[in-house]
């Protein structure tokens, strides 16, 4: 999925290129799901065109907006991404599969709920549930939108729960102040990267110790990078690695002061397939 840049830039071992000179390049489809009126096109104008409009007009059929974004990933290079953003529309006239169309072959999902509406959280579950059938288990980031306005204890209390059966971390984010637009989108733009780079069920030492480590109790990222003593992209790889591959879950999930996902994961009791790749560090 990721071809190498046109510029010629050398990818040097442990340098670091220069993010205006990009070695790698990939396009991501991403959707964004969610209930009328939640704020789906404020947040991607918001993103794509640094605008606000308190207008609503509801979309119809989809729209796309495109986005370049360098996204540094653990290997310490920095990968160029085209990100489509398709932005559909709320409203779900019917059942009739053809309305799901937009939803296939996404890299990536951004589902919308309104944190002052618990009524968009069932929902976005549904358009959830559409989304991963078409595109299969992407990653998935959960935008807790209108975080200006007050918050509804229930539709916050849906949310999460809904970003913990989904294993989708949540971002209190506000399209009209802006608060956390670019984290939300941006770290989806990383997590793609980084799945696309990983070896899917390849797995060494650092793996285990790290499954070993979140089987006596809960480990935060932080924790994990202190343990290890690796960086934070690199951690937060492998961590979505195990996830996924079922052998990590999110213990707990919620937000940090910003707005922004705060996770520990826990151990399935899932043991590890294939044989081990011994470790040297
Ligand atoms: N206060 C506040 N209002 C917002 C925010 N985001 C969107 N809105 C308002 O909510 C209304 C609906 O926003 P849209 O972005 O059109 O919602 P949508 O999810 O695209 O709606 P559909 O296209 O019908 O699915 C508009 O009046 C926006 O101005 C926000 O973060 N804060
Ligand atoms: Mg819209």
């Amino acid at each position: 999925m990721i071809r190498p840049g046109t510029n010629g830039t050398p990818t040097t071992p442990g340098a670091l290129p220069s993010p205006a000179r990009p070695v790698e390049e990939m396009k991501a489809k991403v959707v964004l799901a969610g209930a009328p009126g939640v704020g789906k096109t404020s947040l991607v104008q918001r993103y794509v065109l640094g605008q606000f409009s308190e207008n609503y007009l509801r979309t119809l059929g989809a729209v796309v907006y495109k986005r370049k974004v360098n996204v540094e990933v653990w290997t310490g290079r920095i990968v160029r991404v085209t990100m489509t953003l398709w932005d559909t529309m709320g409203e779900q006239r019917s059942n009739a599969p053809f309305h799901d169309v937009d939803l296939f072959g996404a890299q990536g999902v951004l589902g919308v709920c309104d944190i002052t509406d618990a009524n968009s959280v069932p929902p976005l579950r549904g358009r959830l549930v559409a989304a991963l059938q078409a595109s299969g288990d992407v990653p998935v980031h959960l935008l807790m939108n209108k975080s200006d306005l007050a918050a509804d204890d229930d539709a916050r209390a849906a949310a999460i729960g809904a970003g913990l059966d989904r294993g989708a971390p949540c971002y209190l984010t506000s399209a009209k102040a802006g608060d956390n637009v670019v984290a939300a989108f941006e770290d989806l733009a990383r997590r793609i990267v980084e799945r696309s780079l990983l070896p899917p069920a390849t797995f060494d030492g650092v793996d285990r110790r790290i499954v070993a480590a979140c089987a006596s109790r809960p480990r935060s990222l932080e924790a994990v990078c202190r343990e290890e003593r690796i960086p934070v992209l690199f951690a937060e790889a492998r961590l979505e690695r195990l996830r996924r591959n079922g052998l990590l879950m999110y213990a707990t999930l919620a937000l940090d002061e910003a707005g922004r996902p705060r996770l520990s994961y826990g151990a399935t009791g899932n043991s590890f397939p294939g044989a081990a790749v011994p470790v040297v560090r």
